[in-house]
């Protein structure tokens, strides 16, 4: 074939590297695979393991119905017995939320386990689908496109909250018109707390549906411990943005002259900036969960950073990274309050707000209403920072983090804080408390450096990614056992997956024992509480105790480009294996290899 036949022979996702990579084998657990080698659903019995959330009695009196038929144990899956099979069934899918790599492979897990006695539905464009009914039959050989590749375009997704009555009544009627047995929910903490409702509301109606979450989000925050260490998506995510921060230090130690800033994805958790600092040894990285728990106001973490820069700018290095994690506006106490208040004035006026014209008389509005300290942050943050504050929520009433630039503010501040220990060098150098020891030749060198930075925020780069080979094993395995829970009448669980270093033990965590009861906006909410970074968790443990070392030195390392082949293709996610006490970070052990192919 000549070479332009082959450039567009590649459209459609067939690159080369495609090509390879849809053909790669993915693991299956001994559980779904039947004498004869193929893949069958399998059973779920009780464990002596429960998951029983903060304010249980709350939450029994909000989802009695769910309670009342799981209870709080967790179950486990075993390999169902060769003469059990389920046939007939109906069981839609549908994407929730910002899109995570391995979606596709959910899809493949589900279309394999229910086999060609049973039908696939998928949902377009997320939970906004359900209420709209925008459904489709799919046809499962069309899947086999799609395996090991990245995106959530098969489908599509959104953000949409299910909460009015309005809302469960549509949800009720697209399920009933479509003969629904099943639903699955690939979504994060929001999605799943709505997968939880969904499943109490049907319950309650009387309508025999099984609703099952899938824990899905790069942030990393919708685990539960042993039982679920991680979420997909976050493995490639994280191997995507380390090879990137990875260049950047190289580019930074060759070019001798930037410091590059740069804001890694995760609304709330620091789980990325952990992990991406582990892989990558950055000069800085800082941790919301620390900064919260350190009550660290934004003036201390920019002298953090300013500290930094000096001393290594004594050892004559003038270049370096910065990572800073999306959601670190909400962790700075004087932010957070700040964001808080204002999500109560805007819960309150709504009406008034939405009326007015322009962003200006929304902060006129706004300033009266706060607290004088929080007016006045408010009216010292750069006019696009308050923009954002004031305009830009989700449909769950969360700031849109990602786009507030935090990067660029603390490049604003830096650069103050740097302009004024050159001015007033007494009040910065010399012995006393917070003041940086130097000698009279390091303060006349300071004087002379200037700060040159570049900002970057990674975050979309790395959340449609053909997955890892740990993302695309992982969530092949979540959609088999999402299938197992529906076809065995199972309701109001989470798939879950653990033990990834020994055979990938596969389980159903109970959505219930997962929600607890949050104020939001002055008013009662059930949520499932997000997974943050543990201070005390050995990954973080570890970090705390190298970071001086990587603060004052280029130790920096570039860990390249994610692998689909080879030694380094079987990493777990470092934070995932430190945590979890794994032997070492480099082989998974999801079960028997198999080549995928849907019929
Ligand atoms: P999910 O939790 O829905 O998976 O989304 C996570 C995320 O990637 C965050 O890190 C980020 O704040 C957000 O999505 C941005 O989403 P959007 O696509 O709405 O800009």
């Amino acid at each position: 074939m000549d070479l332009f036949s082959k450039v567009s022979r590649t459209a459609g996702k067939h690159s080369p590297l495609e090509e390879e990579v849809r053909k790669l084998p993915v693991p299956v657990s001994s559980v779904f695979l039947g004498k004869d080698g193929k893949i069958r659903p399998a059973a779920f019995r009780q464990t002596d393991m429960a998951l029983v959330c903060k304010g249980h009695d709350r939450i029994r009196q909000v989802f009695p119905k769910t309670i009342t038929k799981g209870g709080s144990a967790i179950l486990e899956a075993v390999a169902a017995s060769e003469s059990e099979s389920v046939a007939g069934k109906r069981v839609a899918v549908l994407f929730s939320g910002g899109p995570a790599a391995g979606g596709h492979n959910v899809l493949a897990g589900l279309a394999a386990v229910l086999g060609s006695n049973n039908t696939l539905l998928g949902i377009r464009k997320g939970p906004g689908g359900l209420v709209k009914g925008d459904i489709f039959e799919i046809e499962k050989e069309s899947i086999n496109s799609i395996i090991n590749m990245g995106g959530f375009d098969f489908l599509g997704t959104d953000r949409t909250k299910i909460k009015t009555a309005e809302q469960f009544e549509k949800v009720k009627r697209t399920v009933v018109k479509n003969r629904l047995d099943g639903l699955v929910v690939v979504g994060g903490d929001d999605s799943n707390t709505n997968a939880a409702f969904i499943a109490e509301y049907l319950e309650n109606e009387g309508i025999d549906c099984s609703v099952i979450g899938i824990p899905k989000t790069i942030d990393g925050d919708m685990a539960a411990g042993r039982y679920l260490p991680i979420s997909f998506g976050f493995d490639t995510a994280t191997k995507i943005y380390s090879e990137l921060v990875g260049n950047l230090n190289q580019d930074a130690a060759s070019a001798v002259k930037y410091y590059h800033v740069v804001k890694l994805m995760g609304r709330t958790a620091s789980k990325i900036t952990l992990e991406v600092a582990l892989q990558t040894k950055p000069a800085v990285a800082l941790i919301s969960e620390e900064i919260a728990e350190k009550n660290m106001s934004l003036d201390s973490i920019v002298d953090h950073i300013a500290r930094i820069i000096t001393l290594r700018r004594f050892k004559g290095i003038n270049h370096g990274v910065i990572l800073v994690p999306e959601g670190l506006v909400e962790f700075i106490p004087e932010m957070g309050r700040l964001i808080a208040e204002l999500n109560t004035v805007l819960a309150e006026y709504q009406k008034d707000i939405t009326d007015l014209p322009s962003v200006e008389h929304k902060r006129e509005f706004l300033l009266p209403r706060l607290t004088p300290q929080s007016a006045q942050l408010m009216a010292s943050l750069p006019p696009d920072i308050q923009e954002m504050l004031i305009l830009d929520r989700d449909d769950h009433g969360n700031v849109k983090v990602s786009q507030i630039e935090t990067e660029k503010l603390l490049i604003e501040k830096i650069r103050y804080r740097l302009s004024e220990m050159k001015r007033h060098t007494d009040r910065f150098f010399g012995a006393g408390e917070g003041k940086i020891e130097a000698s009279a030749e390091q303060v006349e060198d300071f004087k002379k450096v200037t700060l040159s930075t570049q900002s970057h925020f990674l975050g979309y780069e790395g959340r449609s990614s053909k997955p890892s080979r740990f993302d695309a094993a992982f969530t092949f395995q979540l959609g088999l056992a999402a299938g197992s829970l529906v076809l065995s009448g199972k309701t109001g669980y989470m798939a879950a997956i653990t033990d990834f270093h020994k055979g990938g033990r596969v389980l159903a965590l109970p959505l219930t024992g997962l929600v607890t009861a949050e104020m939001r906006h002055g008013k009662e909410e059930f949520v499932i509480e997000k997974s943050l970074v543990e201070l005390s968790s050995p990954s973080f443990k570890i970090y705390a105790q190298n970071r001086d070392k990587w603060a004052i030195k280029d130790c920096f390392s570039s860990p390249g480009a994610m692998q689909y082949w080879g030694p380094t293709s079987r990493q777990v996610p470092m934070i995932v294996a430190l945590d979890q006490d794994y032997p070492d970070f480099d082989s998974f052990d999801m079960g028997e290899e198999k080549q995928i192919i849907i019929e």
